[in-house]
């Protein structure tokens, strides 16, 4: 039988036989294959309650698992692997060290799923079925976003879910630090950020509709932050992994717990509160002045010093307009600088961000707003509103991240029965739908597909008050979407996916996760 792999390898060849692992096998492995060989040990010597050594040769006779570099693979990318189980013992072999955690990742899928058991399983044959696959993922940006703004996550749940993106051969978190309902990194410079930013005193109950006039809080105090030692905690977590972390801060609009802990960085008529309410706010936009430059340069520099990865993210999205447009001070300001109208000056802040970081050699990364009034030159676009940016800006010759609320918003409903499911932010999007998903839309042509990084989903927290919502909105519907991060588009095929699914839940079952266990649509 197949192995029931999630997400499917490229090629996977069963063979006759099985391998056992014994108490008495050792891991192998040497100079750049160790770290993926301690990780794999770490991971199996719970379960199985063997001590797995891990150590440079395998003496002869015994059974083991070997790790190897081999550069002879290299037509297999960075991340590309070739696992080999064989009676005699098992071989993982990359031409890069990333390559051998996804191979340990498949390694461990091969086991009974109690191999995912958080303490010892006992009474378990460690059975591995004989098989050689061949793998490398379909995209390089293999993600999810998570806001942590509207509901704070605790510090344990923020590496539960990094492991659970791992898992699935994925390799991006985005970390939605700050929003109108939170600010939640601590920045050294700005204090005030998370003594002020970081708390609200309320949240809104039930949905927020425009119609209601009544709205009713729960009169419960909310919030919380990271310190700068424990993001330093789950990049190095996230890093052994192969998981890189894609901070985000929002400019210039959804910037209100920001605002409400330094005033002079705004531009409406009053002082504005860290917001206890979801939507978008007319006056949640900073002011386009000089020492609101010089406190991004700052906020900016930190941040850049806590995440070594390539990307940072400067939000982009949803600013209104009419605080810049009202306000005198702004308009002449605008003049001044010789900007048309506002999106103009949005323009201005992205491209201005954009020398910051590049200044520190990174790559700025922003919602698809920042298409509007110009892009800055060397920007990645997220593609959030449906593909349609994501398309205009991969046709200009950028970099494009696919996160497009048409298949990978997981804030919207599982089931066509909303009545039935926990209250969500709206919309409809099945696991099926989420599973056809193809992140090259057929607009482009071969050369402008090459800009297309890859896709991520999205967890927006309004209406998920904690982990166990999270994973219910998350789960089985990141199992989809990793499938067409990483698995070819040909081939694909909605029936071979629930049979493995059905198999690979038994694994998330042992992991305990939260995952939504009704019908499939
Ligand atoms: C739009 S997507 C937003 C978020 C909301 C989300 C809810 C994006 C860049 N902005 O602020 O949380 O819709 O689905």
């Amino acid at each position: 039988m197949l192995p029931q792999l999630v997400p499917q390898p490229v090629k996977v060849q069963p063979l006759a036989g099985e391998f056992i692992l014994s108490p008495d096998a050792a891991i192998a492995a040497q100079d750049e294959a160790v770290p993926a060989a301690q990780l794999l040990a770490e991971w199996l010597s719970k379960p199985t309650a063997y001590r797995l050594p891990v150590q440079p040769l395998l003496p002869p006779g015994l059974p083991g698992i070997r790790l190897e570099i081999d550069l002879s693979l290299a037509a297999l990318g960075r991340e590309g692997y070739r696992l080999e189980v064989i009676d005699s013992g098992v071989s993982l072999r990359a031409p890069a060290p990333a390559g051998l955690l996804y191979a340990a990742q498949t390694l461990r899928q091969l086991f009974p799923p109690e191999i995912f058991s958080q303490q010892a399983a006992n009474g378990i044959s460690w059975t591995l079925p004989c098989v050689e696959i061949e793998d490398q993922p379909r995209f390089g940006w293999r993600g999810s976003m998570l806001d942590v703004s509207r509901h704070f996550m605790p510090l344990e749940f923020i590496e539960r879910y990094i492991d659970l993106l791992a898992l699935h051969k994925m390799n991006v978190f985005h970390w939605h630090l700050t929003d109108d309902q939170g600010w939640r990194i601590e920045i050294k410079r700005y204090p005030r950020l998370t003594e002020i930013g970081a708390w609200r005193p309320e949240t809104v109950v039930g949905r927020m509709s425009r119609s209601k006039t009544e709205l009713e809080y729960d009169g419960i105090p909310h919030g919380g932050f990271y310190t700068q030692d424990e993001i330093r905690r789950v990049v190095e977590f996230a890093r052994r992994r192969g998981v890189r972390v894609v901070p985000e801060i929002e400019v210039p609009g959804h910037s209100q717990a920001a605002i409400a802990a330094y005033p002079e960085l705004g531009c409406g008529p009053e002082p504005l509160e860290v917001a206890t309410q979801w939507s978008i706010f007319t006056y949640d936009v900073y002011n386009p002045f000089e020492p609101t430059f010089e406190f991004l340069e700052n906020v900016f520099g930190e941040v850049a010093d806590l995440f070594p990865g390539l990307f940072i993210h400067v939000g982009g999205d949803e600013v209104r307009k009419k605080a810049w447009q009202e306000n005198p001070a702004v308009q002449q300001h605008m003049k001044d600088l010789g900007l048309a109208d506002e999106h103009a000056l949005q323009s201005h802040f992205i491209r201005r961000l954009e020398t910051t970081l590049q200044g520190r050699g990174r790559r700025l990364v922003g919602w698809d707003e920042i298409l509007e009034g110009g892009l800055a030159p060397n920007a990645t676009v997220m593609s959030w509103r449906g593909e349609t940016g994501g398309i205009a800006a991969a046709q200009a010759g950028h970099d494009v991240v696919m996160a497009p609320n048409t298949y990978a918003y997981f804030d919207y409903y599982q089931a066509a029965n909303k009545e039935a499911e926990p209250l969500a932010i709206g919309g409809f999007l099945p696991l099926s739908k989420v599973y056809s998903y193809n992140p090259v839309p057929d607009e482009l042509t071969l050369e402008q597909a090459g800009h297309v990084l890859g896709t991520q989903f999205q967890i927006w927290t309004e209406y998920m008050g904690g982990p166990a919502q999270v994973e219910y909105m998350a789960y089985p519907r990141a199992c989809a979407l990793s499938e067409a991060a990483w698995s070819p588009h040909e081939g694909k095929d909605w029936k071979s996916f629930t049979t493995r699914l059905a198999a690979h839940l038994k694994r998330l079952d042992a992991l305990k996760v939260n995952y939504r266990t009704a019908e499939w649509e």
